[in-house]
């Protein structure tokens, strides 16, 4: 642990949690309350879990005088965004037994399940578990979720870089046997028996408070920088020659979270910073988890990101300070070139001569309406590939869409039947705005919202399509993001158009992002509501659609038009 001596409550639980257990075996079989012991609220997101409420119910229940209706979301770790035909249909099945019937793709190519009452937790846990796959570090102060570009059968360098992105997740999983036991009666993942006598010493990396925050790690190969590296941590930049992957260029300090009110709180993007070979790359990844879990600031948690550390030493002094630990420095930057961080929509053939194919899911949400039975249709599909051998797969962008990919020639018309049966396929004809958006979680379950993100996005789209059709824009791509406060999680200061939530109906609305991520956008109007944006909005896509150069990106237009400065790093993105 650092010498701090004003350690954040969180750093306290961690602390006497051994190992991240705490008291939460006890808070699990009282039955006097929906609700965790406070400590194990934090401890349980090591866990891949939180406490949350259904807040439209919040009123109702007060005025009831009863507790409010707590429940718990749960999020599935999937390396890479890869699952087979069978997990999905576990998932899937999870989700009626005890989830609220829906799935969550979220930004981070993970699962979630929401609304698991505390009484049904273990089982769910344990149902990932036959599907082998967990939850354990799907949140928490370690590394998360690893992003890596969804399509491994892409080119030999997509293999790869998956296969480095799925040993950097399992490098950093910790070591602390609490999830087995309070899960799984201490069985691994999948079965089998635990190697070794649980040992609470051996958390090699982490040590025993963890790191000081969440810690987020993506990979990527130009030129699609579909994970959003600089949104990271560590952002991964694969260099190919020929056909062979070299190694990566080392981003760091990426992260988005701020808090309004609090201009030394700021979305930042991680700075490239040299190269490395592939040998290389976990012991430098390795180095720089370990910099930041020495140096990072334990005291107040708005603070103890990376990218803080590195701002509050000098991007020059952290460089020294890696390679001091390496022993070795890293090389120059290679060149590349990002031009989108979007999915490419449709089918695709890949050089092993099988189908990829990659749909639209709004707001990652897979849940069946009245009108649009999109769970029910990717279903279907899961249960005939796995009826097939176990053809197929399914991927999880960062963009919280589904890829079906690695599909046999004689499979892909049964899978295009089955989706346009579900009208699934035609929502990759909607207008480039629609499909180039991203809405965080938000209401009813996130406790931080202030406003609605998912729930009102689309229909908010649905206005902007009608001057987006005028303009004669529908097929062009506007990263549009919104989220229901200044977290960050759909990664809005990464949107050419963006809205943060600031109270119910009300966003701040920010332009002039980088189409392909590499650029933070600005602050241009506060507080607005339906009606103002769709009225600010306006002017500005119609001058876009008549003045915009050869090939210029929205966000690079309303940056010559002057209505933003553009935004060169974190710490002026205030200004
Ligand atoms: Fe996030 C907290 C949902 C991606 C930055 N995020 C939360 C919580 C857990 C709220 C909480 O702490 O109680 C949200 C749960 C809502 C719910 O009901 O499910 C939540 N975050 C999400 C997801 C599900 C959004 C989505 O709609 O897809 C994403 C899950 C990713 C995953 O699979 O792991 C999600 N969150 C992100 C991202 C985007 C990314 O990583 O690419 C960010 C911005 C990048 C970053 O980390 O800086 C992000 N989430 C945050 C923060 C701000 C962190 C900070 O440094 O200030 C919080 C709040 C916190 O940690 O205190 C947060
Ligand atoms: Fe919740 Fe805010 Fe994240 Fe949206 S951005 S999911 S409202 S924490």
């Amino acid at each position: 642990m650092s010498n701090n001596t004003n350690l954040s409550e969180v750093e306290i639980v961690k602390d006497k949690s051994n190992y991240l257990r705490g008291t939460i075996e006890g808070s699990l079989t009282n039955e006097i309350t929906g609700a965790l012991y406070a400590d194990d609220t934090h401890l349980i997101k090591f866990h891949g879990s939180y406490q949350q409420a259904d807040r439209d119910l919040d009123s109702e229940r007060k005025r009831q005088k009863l507790e409010p209706l707590y429940s718990f979301m749960i999020r599935v770790r999937v390396p890479g965004g890869i699952a087979t035909p069978k997990q999905w249909l576990v998932m899937d099945n999870l989700a009626d037994q005890y989830g609220s019937g829906t799935l969550k793709l979220t930004t981070r190519q993970a699962f979630q399940l929401h609304g698991v009452m505390k009484r049904n937790l273990k089982q769910t846990i344990k149902g990932f578990n036959t599907a082998l796959l967990d939850s354990i570090a799907g949140c928490g102060d370690v590394v998360r979720n690893v992003m890596s570009n969804p399509n491994p059968h892409q080119s030999a360098v997509h293999g790869e870089v998956y296969e480095i992105s799925k040993r950097i997740s399992e490098h950093f999983t910790p070591r602390t046997r609490a999830y087995y036991e309070l899960w799984l009666n201490d069985e691994l993942v999948g079965g089998g028996e635990p190697e070794s006598e649980p040992n609470p010493e051996d958390e090699p990396i982490y040590g025993k408070t963890y790191l000081p925050r969440k810690f987020k790690i993506a990979l990527a190969i130009p030129p699609h920088n579909d994970t959003d590296i600089f949104a990271n941590d560590i952002g991964l930049i694969a260099i190919e020659r020929d056909g062979k992957l070299l190694g990566f260029n080392v981003a760091a300090g990426g992260g988005l979270g701020m808090t309004f009110g609090m201009p030394d709180t700021y979305p930042r993007l991680a700075d490239v910073s040299g190269f490395c070979t592939t040998e290389q790359v976990l012991d430098v990844i390795e180095n720089i988890v370990l910099i930041q879990r020495d140096l990072g600031n334990r005291e107040n948690r708005k603070f103890s990101r990376l990218k803080y550390t590195i701002d509050q030493m000098g991007l020059d002094a952290f460089k020294t300070e890696l390679h001091n630990r390496l022993g070795y420095t890293l090389a120059d930057a290679e060149p590349y070139t990002f031009t989108s961080n979007g999915d490419a929509y449709g089918w695709q053939k890949g050089k092993d001569g099988k189908w990829n194919l990659t749909l639209f899911i709004e707001g990652g949400r897979v849940v069946d309406t009245e009108q649009y039975k999109l769970r029910s249709g990717l279903r279907d599909v899961a249960a005939f590939l796995r009826d097939n051998n176990g053809d197929g797969d399914f991927r999880l962008t960062g963009n919280q869409n589904v890829m079906i990919c690695n599909v046999a020639p004689k499979n892909k018309a049964r899978v295009q039947a089955i989706l346009e049966h579900y009208g699934i396929l035609a929502e990759i004809n909607k207008t480039g705005l629609r499909l180039n958006s991203l809405a965080c979680v938000a209401l009813n379950t996130c406790t931080l919202a202030f406003a609605e993100a998912e729930r009102y996005l689309p229909s908010l789209i649905d206005k902007l399509d009608v001057v987006i059709r005028e303009s004669g824009l529908e097929r062009d791509a506007i990263v549009i993001r919104m989220t229901g406060c200044p977290n960050g999680c759909a990664r809005p200061y990464l949107g050419e158009i963006a809205f943060v939530g600031r109270a119910l109906g009300r966003y701040n609305l920010y332009l002039g992002a980088g189409f392909a991520g590499e650029r933070l956008n600005k602050l241009y109007k506060e507080m607005l509501n339906e009606e103002e944006i769709v009225a600010e909005l306006t002017p500005i896509i119609h001058r876009y659609a008549q003045e915009r150069t050869n090939g210029e990106r929205f966000g690079d237009f309303v940056i010559r038009a002057g209505y933003v400065t553009a935004t060169t790093h974190g710490t002026n993105f205030h200004h």
